[in-house]
């Protein structure tokens, strides 16, 4: 166990005095050399790569740190109101790059390797991404606390220190294979362990309610199995402003009684399995987003998350403003990144009562008045719910408060809907039958002040679809906030010649205001402008085929169209469209129909939750595909195909930079928002998209002459739903009944008999939900619309051109200034000592001047 905290004892030299260390290319290269030498013990025998890496990010943090407790000072000594984003999944990513970029030293830190005579993309390649998220939920949380840090906003992340992250994929004939993710068996140099802070989390047990004289009843829950949670913060910085804010996420522990009742009892590996089951909490992400499994262990995880962030924020709450409850909820709020954390509700209704002696009605003004929903999906088999069961035996207490909370919602219910015994269960946050269940979207939803889903389409389909009656009752709760993504990352970082082309146009101010890239549209009009745009475009796509090369072993040419379809494997998302599309192009090149083509490369990548067999058969399919046509001989450089194993967010940082065209193509009304869209679009990808999520917004913002729209719209899709027939959509379109039948001749699986019938199957099937023959045509017409407009490059680079202009609106600082004064209304608050940065503008934080935007 970590010894007790020795905060009081401190003495006063050891904290003041602080020098502000040096941001020059020589401070930071005598540090390195100091860490390397001193505080890691290298010597000239025991030079890796691990410790140089090491050395580098100890330097790094060493100046992330003092704008660290600058920062937590400030927000103290402000007494501002803060916000918590409660999340069980933050991908990332690489940390090296990005403290680099926000601390303003990424030239400096350049020079100070050379200066040691090492290799930069070496170093910041060695680090392993945090990849503890499986797909756009996990991501967007990360995109947020960055633009939180560089609005100054306090905002503090909570959430699980995973020990394995989402799987390592292999690609091994064809298939995925998984491999665990021990993405800390190194360390983590960036996490700082705060053993001081850890908190107490009960499971099982049992409550006992003892009617006590005077305060009336009392609760207790007894006989639990706690386990402890030892919180690691990792910094979050801003973007060159100084402020550093925190993602504390939390590793569970078992507690000291659990070892030594045992140990001392004899019963040694009894005890030692205790340990593990503890330790169990955190130890894996499920790397499921595609079926909710109803999983003992990670409704246990869900609550251990919420459990102890929700303790932490008590605990100082206490220790700033005493027992006095009045003021908690002007002064914190909780965003619930979707479901997951949803027992937030039931648990701050917990400790308000049972720990802090409150009432009912106190404990439910302010829980109701603090917490606010997001919702990320609008599939139905993604929504939570667990067996009142489960709950009973290991949460009993949490069951009767969420009980309470039902009973008083009902007769709402009743009170404003006299009768309507329907709408009541329908709205019940028990779902009743043989096997009752929570469903924790409604818990969510009535605990919440607001729910927002996260683009304008789903927003809508949420109000009149699957929370119409809720809406009906609450239509103030409803809000939209269209997501956005970091262009730090997604675009300053990840793509250095287009920054450089840009900020040589326009200076550096769209870094924090990416509306300002609307001023290089006029420069389209300037032939010498697209020639140096689509020279960068083509030196991105020479670094993508480097990869993809080394990775696939299959050539890409950058004079082709880069055609990129990369996110997580699923029916929604038709990645199947995609290959049936590819297949169609090869059937063009087999029968000669080759005039006036356009030399394609069609890259697919990303990850199948292990247990969904249909996904994993689709990525089978597309390797096939892939192998087929890259082996013939007559495709020669007309069509390549791959499929890039382990998709990652540095894997993105990659791809975005070298994409031509971005496919969007879900079937519209699935997808609740999409954000790699955004990240195509900041360089300069052109979307081919159905009217789905963000795309509509994308489209809206670039113009439709600059995107390539097609397939039916989410009315249309649910008109289809009765009287589908795809098998006469196949009859009747030649193109795609040459596909189907090239398919199903067993071109792609010739010894493999039978192995894409599923596949098939479930397109030609009146029920597919995904309506994939539907939109085939269309989508094919859009392609060659696509394929025609690349031939001429001067479109091409005005086409490129025009989504980079028109992105700022997909801009996470525009998210996140709007989820500040819709949700949380919070103060923005400059750190102590201002930037401290000399190198840009002194102590002038140039967030801040944009905030009112
Ligand atoms: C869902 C589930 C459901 C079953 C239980 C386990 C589990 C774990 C993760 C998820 C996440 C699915 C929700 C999600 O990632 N939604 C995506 O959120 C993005 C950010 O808002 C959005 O851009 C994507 O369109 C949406 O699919």
């Amino acid at each position: 166990m970590p010894p007790e905290d020795p905060r009081t004892n401190l003495p006063q030299p050891l904290l003041v005095d602080m020098t502000n260390l040096g941001m020059d290319a020589a401070s930071l290269a005598a540090d390195i050399r100091r860490h390397f030498n001193h505080t890691l013990g290298c010597d000239k025998h025991s030079i890796s790569a691990h410790h140089v890496y090491h050395a580098v990010v100890i330097a790094l943090r060493d100046r992330l740190m003092e704008r660290w407790k600058n920062t937590h000072y400030s927000y103290q000594q402000s007494r501002c109101k803060r916000s918590y984003y409660l999340s069980m999944e933050w991908l990332m990513g690489r940390s090296l790059p990005n403290a680099m970029l926000n601390l303003g030293v990424s030239e400096a830190t350049a020079e100070a390797l050379q200066i040691l005579n090492l290799n930069l993309d070496d170093i910041i390649n060695y680090e392993r991404d945090a990849g503890l998220g499986n797909g756009g939920l996990g991501r967007l949380a990360a995109c947020f606390v960055d633009s939180c840090a560089t609005l100054q906003l306090p905002v503090m992340g909570h959430g699980i220190r995973y020990e394995y992250g989402i799987f390592r994929q292999l690609i091994k004939d064809g298939n995925q294979v998984e491999e665990p993710d021990h993405w800390l068996v190194h360390g983590n140099p960036w996490e700082l362990e705060r053993p001081e802070f850890k908190q107490r989390v009960k499971f099982g047990g049992r409550v006992e309610y003892v009617q006590n004289g005077k305060s009336g009843l009392q609760v207790r829950w007894i006989e639990t199995e706690d386990v402890l949670a030892i919180p690691y913060d990792l910094p979050v910085p801003g973007y060159e402003n100084g402020t550093v804010n925190t993602v504390r996420l939390w590793k569970a522990v078992p507690t000291e009684e659990f070892d030594l009742g045992k140990f001392s009892a004899g019963l040694y590996p009894e005890a030692v399995a205790e340990k593990t089951n503890a330790e169990n909490i955190t130890k894996v992400l499920y790397p499921d987003d595609a079926t909710e499994q109803g999983k003992v262990l990670r409704l246990r995880q869900q609550y251990f998350l919420t459990s102890a962030a929700l303790q932490d924020v008590l605990r100082r709450w206490v220790r700033d403003y005493g027992e006095e409850f009045g003021e908690f909820a002007d002064r914190s709020c909780f965003q619930l990144n979707d479901t997951h954390p949803s027992i937030a509700v039931a648990e701050l209704m917990r400790l308000l009562m049972d720990r802090h002696a409150l009432g009912w009605d106190a404990a439910w003004a302010i829980t109701s008045n603090c917490m606010a929903y997001t919702n990320h999906t609008l599939l139905p088999e993604a929504l939570e719910k667990w067996p009142v069961w489960v709950f009973r035996e290991m949460l009993p207490r949490l069951l009767d408060i969420i009980y309470e909370i039902n009973a008083r919602f009902l007769s709402d219910v009743a009170r404003r809907w006299p009768g309507d015994i329907h709408r009541q269960a329908r709205m019940s946050i028990v779902e009743e039958g043989v096997q009752p269940q929570i469903r924790m979207a409604h818990l969510a939803i009535v605990g919440s002040f607001s729910v927002n889903g996260v683009a304008k389409l789903h927003t809508r389909l949420l109000k009149e679809g699957i929370f119409r009656d809720f809406h009906e009752l609450w239509p103030e709760r409803f809000n939209n906030k269209t997501n956005g993504v970091t262009p730090r990352r997604f675009l300053v970082q990840c793509n250095k010649g287009l920054n450089e082309l840009i900020t040589r146009e326009i200076g550096t101010g769209w870094v924090t205001d990416l509306k300002q890239l609307q001023e290089i549209q006029k420069r389209a009009e300037d032939p010498g402008f697209r020639q140096h745009w689509l020279a960068v475009k083509k030196s991105n796509k020479k670094r993508l085929s480097v990869l993809v090369e080394r990775q696939c072993g299959v050539r890409f040419d950058a004079d082709a169209m880069f055609d990129v379809q990369v996110k997580r494997i699923h029916e929604y998302k038709r990645q199947t469209l995609n290959i049936l599309h590819v297949v169609h192009l090869y059937d063009r090149i087999k029968r000669g129909d080759t005039d006036d083509w356009t030399p394609r490369c069609v890259l697919f990548a990303g990850k199948a939750a292990p247990g969904y067999w249909m996904a994993k058969r689709i990525i089978k399919f597309i390797s096939n595909v892939a192998k087929v046509i890259n082996s013939d001989p007559s495709t020669g450089d007309l069509l390549k195909v791959a499929f890039l194993p382990d998709y990652s967010v540095s894997a993105m940082e990659v791809i975005a930079p070298g994409t031509d065209l971005s496919e969007q193509i879900s079937t519209a009304g699935t997808e609740a928002s999409g954000t790699g869209n955004m990240k195509f679009m900041f360089n300069g990808a052109v979307t081919i998209g159905t009217l789905d999520g963000a795309n509509i917004e994308i489209r809206k913002k670039v113009g439709e002459e600059n995107f390539f729209l097609f397939g039916h719209d989410s009315e249309q899709i649910g008109r289809m739903r009765s009287g589908y027939n795809p098998m006469q959509i196949i009859q009747e379109d030649e193109d795609l009944r040459r596909v189907f039948a090239l398919v199903e001749s067993g071109h792609f699986n010739q010894f493999e008999p039978g192995h894409f019938d599923a596949i098939i199957n479930s397109i030609k099937s009146p029920g597919d939900p995904w309506f994939v023959a539907a939109d085939f045509r269309s989508f094919v017409d859009a392609q060659s619309r696509a394929s025609a407009a690349h031939r001429d490059p001067d479109k091409w680079a005005r086409l490129s051109i025009a989504n980079t202009a028109n992105c700022g609106y997909f801009s996470s600082d525009r998210t996140i200034r709007a989820y500040n004064k819709e949700i949380w209304r919070l103060r923005p608050v400059a750190p102590l000592g201002g930037n401290l940065n000399p190198m840009s503008e002194s102590g002038v934080n140039r967030a801040a001047l944009h905030l009112k935007g």
